[in-house]
């Protein structure tokens, strides 16, 4: 019989480990990691699968892949220098503009000497008798570490649906969220795309515009609104930058963590044509800020069909064909899933050459050697286009066998759903960190604001257990319950439970439903960060 690569590990001493921590994960949350780590003199190793740097943004390169976080916010703060010598190009930044950034801070922090590419981390094994990590890659390796870091990002575990025929199609098949490197040319072809999520919303109207013809197999139509994005002038950048800093310490005082526009002002607080003027000007600034317009459009269902009218009145001003604006109106609470941000989306839908398909009866049945069939009709397609999502905040954690203490896995520990202290700390797995995922403010945050407090609140901790040489760190159960119900008592308080979405899982059959990410702002979740800190880390069990 082969043993197993664990099989051949022998325990050993307390102090015979590799490295200090290792880190999952190479995007942004991981090389902040790393860099922290080695602030604090800590050895580490790193482990990503994909060939570089980037995460997220290493992998999702498809046509019009860009963030809906402002860039001269996206990005990191920790570093006067940085910020300061980075020039952002555009008001949102694209897909390549990002992994150019990402890549910059890796060769000049000298971090990819720590990391190892191409290699996944596929099993973690917490030794009791030591307190230690025992950790697995794909090839082969075997790691002993104090800590396990998790770093692996909240949209990192594509979903990819199983269709029948799926091995007749003879065209070109592509997925959104493994884009190949390599260009793809639609010139002249028939493309079909699943999902009109915001990958879709983003790339459709691009490919649209080389392919002969482009169908988008829409199950359920999301809001969308204008990004507006446009270049950044000198006078944008140089305006943040003379006070950089103070510019950052206004994001961190906002629920989001980023600094927008905002009116402490119910929807009903505004007459109907002062109302109007508002939403109009929100319009114009786009995107997810729209939603700063007035502070009860998540909270208040009458508030919220209020700017739901108003969106439809928008976009039917734009789309020409009402049945089409009628397959494109969502039936449920605007900006409940998260707020689509878009450039020539309804526009698109005016081209000859776009066709909205209606699957919401009987789905995608099959593909075929031609095309694919759906709602009983054949498609001819040269390429087929995933755009079909992601199993969101847990995927990428619970697909690695992780065991913690007294042989719990994360799956069992997780089957009705994340359990959390502060998102950073999961009861029961002693020395392993979770950063930016769930139980974290995370994707309602800046990602890049919300790795960089993970990393230094982890770090900190990290040098409190070595200046008090203690080995081991676990979240108590009873913290953890707590935390749990104020997550959960957040999201009750929000519109956003209401609907289905990646935010509480019902996109994966099966899946617990629970609003993973923590609702309950900024300001308070980094005040009880800081507070258990200065409590000689209160709710862990340190010894
Ligand atoms: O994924 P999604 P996404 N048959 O889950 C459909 C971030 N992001 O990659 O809604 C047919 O939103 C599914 O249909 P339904 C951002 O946070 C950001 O687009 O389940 N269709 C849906 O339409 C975003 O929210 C940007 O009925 C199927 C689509 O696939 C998150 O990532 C850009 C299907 C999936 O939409 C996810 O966005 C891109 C099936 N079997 C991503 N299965 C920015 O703008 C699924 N679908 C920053």
């Amino acid at each position: 019989m082969n043993s197993t690569a664990a099989d051949r590990y022998t325990p050993l001493t307390k102090t015979a480990i590799d490295v200090d921590a290792v880190v999952v994960g190479a995007g942004f949350t991981g090389i902040y990691m790393l860099y922290r780590l080695r602030q604090g003199g800590f050895t580490a190793r790193c482990f990503d699968s994909a060939s570089g740097v980037g995460g997220t943004w290493y992998w999702n390169r498809y046509p019009g892949a860009r963030c809906d976080i402002e860039s001269m916010q996206y990005s990191y703060q920790f570093s006067e220098e940085l910020q300061q010598e980075w020039r952002w190009k555009e008001r949102y930044a694209s897909q390549p503009e990002i992994l150019a950034y990402i890549e910059h801070v890796a060769e000049r922090y000298d971090l990819n000497r720590d990391i190892t590419f191409n290699t996944r981390v596929g099993k973690a094994t917490f030794d009791e008798d030591n307190d230690l990590w025992v950790i697995e890659t794909d090839e082969s390796e075997v790691i002993r570490a104090r800590y396990f870091i998790m770093s692996v990002g909240c949209l990192s575990a594509p979903i990819r649906p199983k269709f029948d025929g799926e091995n007749d199609f003879r065209g070109e098949i592509y997925q959104t969220s493994l884009w190949p490197k390599e260009p793809v040319d639609f010139t002249g072809k028939r493309v079909g795309i699943i999902g009109s999520g915001s990958s879709a919303i983003q790339s459709a109207p691009l490919i649209s515009q080389e392919a002969a013809h482009v169908y988008l197999y829409q199950r359920t139509p999301n809001f969308v609104v204008p990004s507006q994005n446009r270049p950044l002038s000198d006078e944008d950048v140089d305006l943040i930058k003379s006070d950089y800093k103070g510019f950052r310490r206004q994001a961190y005082a906002e629920n989001s963590a980023f600094n927008f526009l905002r009116y402490d002002q119910s929807v009903f607080d505004l007459p109907p044509e002062e109302r109007r003027e508002r939403l109009d000007q929100q319009w114009e600034i786009g995107g997810l800020p729209f939603l700063g317009g007035f502070n009860d459009i998540l909270t208040n269902e009458d508030a919220n069909k209020e700017v739901a009218g108003y969106w439809r009145d928008r976009v039917s001003e734009i789309v020409k064909d009402d049945e089409v604006l009628d397959r494109l109106t969502p039936d449920e609470i605007f900006g409940c899933k998260r707020l689509c941000a878009g450039t020539n989306y309804y526009e698109m839908f005016n081209r000859d050459n776009v066709t909205l398909v209606d699957i919401s009866n009987k789905g995608i049945e099959m593909l075929t050697e031609s095309g694919l069939r759906a709602e009983g009709k054949d498609y001819n397609l040269d390429m087929i286009i995933y755009a079909t999502g992601f199993d969101a905040m847990t995927g990428s954690v619970t697909r690695i066998e992780i065991t913690g203490a007294n042989g719990q896995t994360i799956q069992e520990k997780w089957a009705d759903g994340p359990h959390t202290y502060m998102g950073l700390s999961i009861a029961g797995f002693p020395n392993m960190f979770n950063m930016v995922s769930a139980g974290s403010p995370s994707v309602l945050a800046t990602m890049v604001t919300c790795a960089e407090q993970h990393g230094d609140w982890i770090g900190d901790c990290l040098e409190y257990m070595r200046a008090n040489s203690y080995t081991r760190i676990d979240a108590t159960p009873q913290a953890e319950a707590d935390w749990d119900a104020e997550v959960n008592r957040a999201a009750d308080a929000s519109l956003r439970v209401k609907c289905d979405s990646w935010y509480v899982g019902s996109n994966v059959e099966g899946k617990a439903r629970v609003f993973a990410p923590y609702i309950g702002g900024w300001p308070p979740y980094i005040t009880k960060c800081m507070a258990i800190a200065q409590n000689g880390y209160e709710g862990f069990d340190l010894g």
